[in-house]
């Protein structure tokens, strides 16, 4: 029976990570945290919630230590553009949470994940089909921690034999909780303002392309790679992973097929921009599937009708 802690529950990802691990392996089994607590009216408190700060390792390792935590899944973490702004807590939460989750792990021999990123990437990779194994010389301080944490966790399992994993996430597309502080974040918000104004003003300019990927192919990647068979496992930490790479326009036209008179303009924001522009445009993700099964069901046609499905319930 698996006994899984999750740090970043009210994530984008966490959020909805949380709800999927506990109908997959028991409700109580389940531990999510976060650094404040849910609304009372939260999904989240249907299973056992805890409030933990990742910099506060003496914490972490009590709470895990208590609830007999087997598996560690790290996903609090600053995103690219919030990280932009204030460097030095990016590095400080991104870097010092996972040390200290890390440390955790080997202490009390626990599986660990923690994502890293399309922003571990940077304007010297190959820009397309960027293979598994490439220059990473990122400029951005998120990509820095992203490079910084695949080392780390690369070195925990070689050095400690703390059984990490990881992939790197391409900009993850949900109706559930939206994300805060990404680059990839217009692809959430221009769904949102489609249904609510019938318009969108993009930060991201034409033909800028970036990896992409919807929710649900993002949860069942994290499982397929946790069950994975360790002996299949060379990469281990940041596989590269995707399901569809586009730019504004062509979200945007798939869009218009459904709600005809969207309208799309642009005002766009130079760092984010900047940020965009030193990622790659698709990623070679051949590695995720030849070591672990990875697939993704949903390309840009099946997410939108999806997307504004649910956004249409959810908006009312
Ligand atoms: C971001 O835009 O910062 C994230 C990511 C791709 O890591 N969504």
């Amino acid at each position: 029976m698996k006994r899984i802690l999750i740090t970043g529950a009210m994530g984008q990802l966490g959020s909805e990570l949380t709800t999927t691990l506990r109908a997959r392996y028991g409700n109580d089994q389940v531990i999510g945290t976060d650094i404040r607590r849910p609304e009372e009216t939260s999904e989240l408190l249907s299973g056992p919630f805890e409030i933990l700060n990742v910099l506060d390792a003496k914490a972490m390792g009590e709470l895990v230590k208590k609830e007999k935590v087997d598996t560690i899944i790290h996903l609090a973490a600053l995103l690219s553009a919030t990280a932009e702004k204030n460097p030095l807590l990016a590095w400080n939460i991104n870097m010092g949470g996972l040390v200290n989750a890390l440390e955790v792990a080997r202490e009390f021999n626990t599986q660990f994940f923690t994502p890293s990123s399309i922003g571990a990437f940077g304007p010297t990779t190959p820009k397309k089909d960027t293979p598994q194994d490439t220059i990473q010389r990122p400029t951005t301080i998120y990509g820095v921690t992203k490079v910084s944490g695949e080392l780390l966790c690369d070195y925990y399992h070689h050095r400690f034999q703390v059984d990490t994993r990881g992939v790197r996430f391409p900009g993850l597309i949900g109706h559930v909780t939206p994300p805060g502080g990404g680059t990839t974040d217009y692809a959430v918000d221009i769904y949102y303002d489609a249904l609510k104004k019938g318009s969108y003003t993009s930060y991201i300019g034409k033909g800028t392309f970036m990896d992409m990927m919807y929710m649900p192919d993002a949860l069942n990647a994290i499982i397929a790679l946790m069950e994975a068979d360790p002996a299949k496992l060379i990469h281990r930490n940041a596989f590269n992973i995707s399901a569809m790479s586009f730019d504004p326009e062509m979200i945007a036209a798939e869009i218009k097929k459904h709600i005809p008179g969207f309208t799309m303009s642009y005002d766009v924001d130079p760092v984010r921009q900047a940020i965009a522009d030193a990622w790659p445009d698709n990623i070679d993700y051949s590695a995720a599937i030849a070591e672990w099964g990875f697939k993704a069901e949903y390309d840009l046609a099946a997410m939108t009708e999806d997307m504004l499905k649910n956004l249409r319930i959810k908006l009312g």
